[in-house]
Formats: structure tokens, C-alpha cells, sequence
């Protein structure tokens, strides 16, 4: 057998096939395998049919035959323990120098352990984000690599070829940095995706309850914020899906779909990593637990029949609160955006990851489901200035902020007023009223948690790193605390 094949890619669900579809479309001779390998045959003879630079394998052997050296091996399989365990099938038949890809939604613990683990065996391994769903993966996916630094060179050409690009040109995938970096940026993504989501359902709620508009009158609404600041694919198919009726009764599909949201995991992963961290990125928590909620129905159901909201009648202007959500919307975006950064930040100095924002949110830029206008505006923002400490001391955002702040209060208070939850809308509020100011009543706490444990606090008026007690009822005594924590 010739060994004439660039890449080999092992499992032949939906993404697996569009992304062999893609990089064939591009030139390259790939490998398709499967563990179960009818599908090798059905894909041959269906998506693949007619293209002699596909070539199938029944076998793990068979594929490795193909491959030229150094040889490349693409898992598009279930991320978690079918991911181990190919990579055992496949060790005994590798070289060193020889590399495995993971192009699954893995989480970036098992990306790092991964990539310890084949280095030390004198191979390299990547773990790459692939976003963009099916579509994205048949014709451009956005691409976050991370893993074994030297891997890049052999498979920069093949990703830069088939990955989206920026109105400029630009590819959307860059080497994003070391061991699990590609897989923790794609987590970082996926919680964005989960906040942008939550967002515009709240604006959807906020114009349907509290001003009683139609979905065609939404439907409207969505049309004009894609023509301005909110461009993006989320505000784009939410003008679809509002304006969608069933073809056979013409019923409105989005008014019969049940309200409880699923989910994979990758919000929570990201939520569980800034808890970890201790960064404030609250509005992806708000999000994953606007998705916990929605699915108490139930509980839901019965509470509704026995608590009851405000008495709430919309007066006034609702073009002009129509256009308040729109600035809500954008102001908790930038937010969102901020504290996503401040994680990846943080994430970087954590990690020993060299991250450049500017490429990540170029990576993000095309091919994902947070595509947008609005990252082309975060790219410039840090390649103006990599050292930026927050988005939001970025002029642009800054100016975007505070333009939209008089309208992001009102449609907050007029949520709260009408009874239309708006978490995501209102911690990005609070956050951004927290961050903006130089004293928080956290003296109050520090005081609290010197009375009942005696673990101290520094003061305004002396050096940082000096620590006070005080006998706040006289009978605790002037021992303090720095052994225990409550
Ligand atoms: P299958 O077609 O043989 O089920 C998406 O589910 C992809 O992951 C499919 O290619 C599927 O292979 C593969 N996959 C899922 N679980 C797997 C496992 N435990 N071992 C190997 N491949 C698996």
C-alpha cells in the first residue's frame, strides 16, 4: 500500500465527514476510519462518493499504511474515555514525531494530561476546538489549537486552509498555546456562547411580557439590531426563528416548544474554572443557571399557580423601550465579554500559557456560533494595546458603556418593575457598578469576619500586607486568627 494519504481522521459522525469533505475540498488526500467501520463503506459511497482522495480503512493497520510520515491522525470521537482509549489502540503502531489530534470537546485537564503523556512517549499531540457546528466543520470551521508546541508546522497549512476567515482574509485558528490552552479557549467560547444565548432570550421575554410585542414585530426588532452593532449569527438566526412558521399548518414553531434548555457541560466547565480561579464571570453562571432553572418545570408550573408577580401594565413609548433592551443587550455583551477575557487572563498566568486576545478573538471572529461584528471591534481593542488590563478600559468599549448605561438602567428597573426575570441584564449591571467603584463595602465583611473569627484586616491608612485585629466585644480577647478558616 502507498503511503499517499496527509491526514488520517477516526470517527465518521457528522463532523468527522464534513471535516475529511472540507480538507479534501482543499487538496488534501485524507484517511477516514471508524470503530464502527460500516460507516467507513457508507460514507465512501455517499458524502465521499466519486472522490478518489478519500481513501477508507477497515482497520487501524490498513490506515496507518496509508499515512505518510510523520504521520497526522485526526479524532473527531465522543470526548472523555473513547479518546483514551484510541490513542492506547494507536500507540503500538506510532514513531516518534508521529501526531494525534483531538478535535473533540474535551475538557482541558484531560488535553493537558494528554499531551504530557504522548510527549513523554516521544510523540506529539494537539487538542483543538473545532466550532461551527456541522456547517462550520463542511466549510470553515473556527479552529483553536493547542498541545505539543512542535506539532503546529505539521498541520498549520491543513487548518489555515480549511478554517473560516475574517472579512480581511485572516484564518480563524492560530496556535492558541501549550498543552490544554486550544481545548480551555474553546470552553471559554462555548460559555460565551451560553451568555450571548441567555441575553437575547432575555430581551425576547423583556419585549414579550413587559410590552406585549408579537413575533413578527420581534421578528422586525431583530431584523434591524443585525444591521447595527449587534451583527452577529445568534441575533441573526433569532430573526429567523421568530419569523418561522410551520410550512404545514402555519403554526409558530417557537410559541409550541417546550422552555426547559439542555446542556453539555461546557457552560458549567467554564463557571466551575472561574470559581476555581476566583474571577467574577458572572454572567456565564447566570446563564448555565437560567438553563437549571428552566428545567425545574415542574416546580416551576406549581409555584406559578400559587405565587403571584407584580400587577404590571406597560405605558409609554415601547419603540423606545424596544431600543433600551438593544442597548441593555449590547452593554451586558461587552460585560460578558470582559469578565470572559479576565478568565482567560487569568487562566494564561495560572496555566503558563503564552495567550494572545487579539488572535483568539480573531479565531472567534468567523466560524462559531459567537461570530460577530462586535469581536472584530475586541481584536482591535488589544492589538492596539496586548497589555490591556480589562475590555472595558479599552476607549471604544468605554464610550460604547457609557453611551448605553442611561438605557441599560432603565430597561433593568422596568424588568424589575414588570416581573421579567433578567439575570444575565442585571449581573452584568451589578458587575459593572462593582468594577466601577474604588470602595466596595467589603470593610463591612472583613470587620464580620474579624468579630466572630478573628481573622483579621488591613487597614486604609497603613501599608498593604499589615494585619489588625480588634477585640470587637471585649471578651474575645486580642489573639488573633491565622490557622483556621471559617
Ligand atoms: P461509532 O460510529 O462506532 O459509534 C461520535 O459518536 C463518534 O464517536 C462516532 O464515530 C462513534 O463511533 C465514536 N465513538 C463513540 N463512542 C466511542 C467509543 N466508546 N469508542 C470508540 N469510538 C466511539
Amino acid at each position: 500500500m502507498e503511503q499517499t494519504a496527509d491526514i488520517a481522521l477516526i470517527g465518521l459522525a457528522v463532523m468527522g465527514q464534513n471535516l475529511i469533505m472540507n480538507m479534501n475540498d482543499h487538496g488534501y488526500t485524507v484517511v477516514a476510519y471508524n470503530r464502527t467501520t460500516a460507516k467507513v463503506d457508507e460514507f465512501l459511497e455517499d458524502a465521499a462518493k466519486g472522490r478518489t482522495t478519500i481513501l477508507g480503512a477497515h482497520s487501524i493497520e490498513e490506515m496507518i499504511k496509508l499515512l505518510k510520515r510523520p504521520r497526522k491522525i485526526m479524532l473527531m470521537v465522543k470526548a472523555g474515555k473513547p479518546v483514551d482509549e484510541f490513542i492506547e489502540t494507536l500507540l503500538p503502531y506510532l514513531e516518534p514525531g508521529d501526531l494525534i489530534i483531538d478535535g473533540g470537546n474535551s475538557h482541558f485537564p484531560d488535553t493537558i494530561r494528554r499531551t504530557h503523556y504522548l510527549e513523554s512517549k516521544g510523540l506529539l499531540f494537539i487538542g483543538t476546538g473545532v466550532s461551527g457546528g456541522e456547517e462550520g466543520a463542511r466549510f470553515g470551521p473556527s479552529m483553536m489549537p493547542g498541545g505539543s508546541v512542535k506539532a503546529w508546522p505539521l498541520v498549520k497549512d491543513i487548518f489555515q486552509a480549511i478554517c473560516a476567515k475574517t472579512p480581511d482574509g485572516e484564518p480563524c485558528c492560530e496556535w492558541v498555546g501549550n498543552d490544554g490552552a486550544g481545548h480551555y479557549v474553546k470552553m471559554t467560547h462555548n460559555g460565551i456562547e451560553y451568555g450571548d444565548m441567555q441575553l437575547i432570550c432575555e430581551a425576547y421575554q423583556l419585549m414579550k411580557e413587559g410590552a406585549g410585542l408579537t413575533n413578527e414585530e420581534m421578528h422586525e426588532v431583530f431584523t434591524e439590531w443585525n444591521k447595527g452593532e449587534l451583527d452577529s449569527y445568534l441575533i441573526e438566526i433569532t430573526r429567523d426563528i421568530l419569523g418561522y412558521k410551520d410550512p404545514a399548518n402555519g403554526e409558530q414553531t417557537l410559541d409550541v416548544i417546550l422552555d426547559t434548555a439542555g446542556q453539555k457541560g461546557t457552560g458549567k466547565w467554564t463557571s466551575v474554572s472561574s470559581l476555581d480561579l476566583g474571577i467574577p464571570v458572572t454572567l456565564i453562571g447566570e446563564a448555565v443557571y437560567a438553563r437549571c432553572l428552566s428545567a425545574m418545570k415542574e416546580g416551576r408550573v406549581e409555584a406559578s399557580k400559587i405565587i403571584s408577580g407584580p400587577n404590571f401594565k406597560f405605558e409609554g413609548d415601547k419603540k423606545a423601550f424596544v431600543e433600551d433592551i438593544r442597548q441593555a443587550l449590547l452593554a451586558s455583551k461587552i460585560i460578558s465579554y470582559a469578565q470572559g477575557f479576565m478568565l482567560l487572563s487569568e487562566a494564561a498566568k495560572e496555566y503558563k500559557w503564552d495567550l494572545n486576545f487579539g488572535e483568539i478573538a480573531m479565531m472567534w471572529r468567523e466560524g462559531c456560533i459567537i461570530r460577530s461584528a462586535f469581536l472584530g471591534k475586541i481584536k482591535a481593542a488589544y492589538e492596539k494595546n496586548p497589555k490591556l488590563s480589562n475590555l472595558l478600559l479599552d476607549e471604544y468599549f468605554t464610550e460604547v458603556i457609557e453611551r448605553c448605561q442611561p438605557a441599560w438602567r432603565r430597561a433593568v428597573s422596568k424588568a424589575v418593575e414588570a416581573g421579567v426575570p433578567v439575570p444575565a441584564f442585571s449581573t452584568a449591571l451589578s458587575f459593572f457598578d462593582g468594577y466601577r467603584s474604588a470602595r466596595l463595602p467589603a470593610n463591612l465583611l472583613q470587620a464580620q469576619r474579624d468579630y466572630f473569627g478573628a481573622h483579621t484586616y488591613e487597614r486604609v491608612d497603613q501599608p498593604r500586607g499589615k494585619f489588625f485585629h480588634t477585640n470587637w466585644t471585649g471578651k474575645g480577647g486580642n489573639v488573633s486568627s491565622s490557622t483556621y478558616t471559617v
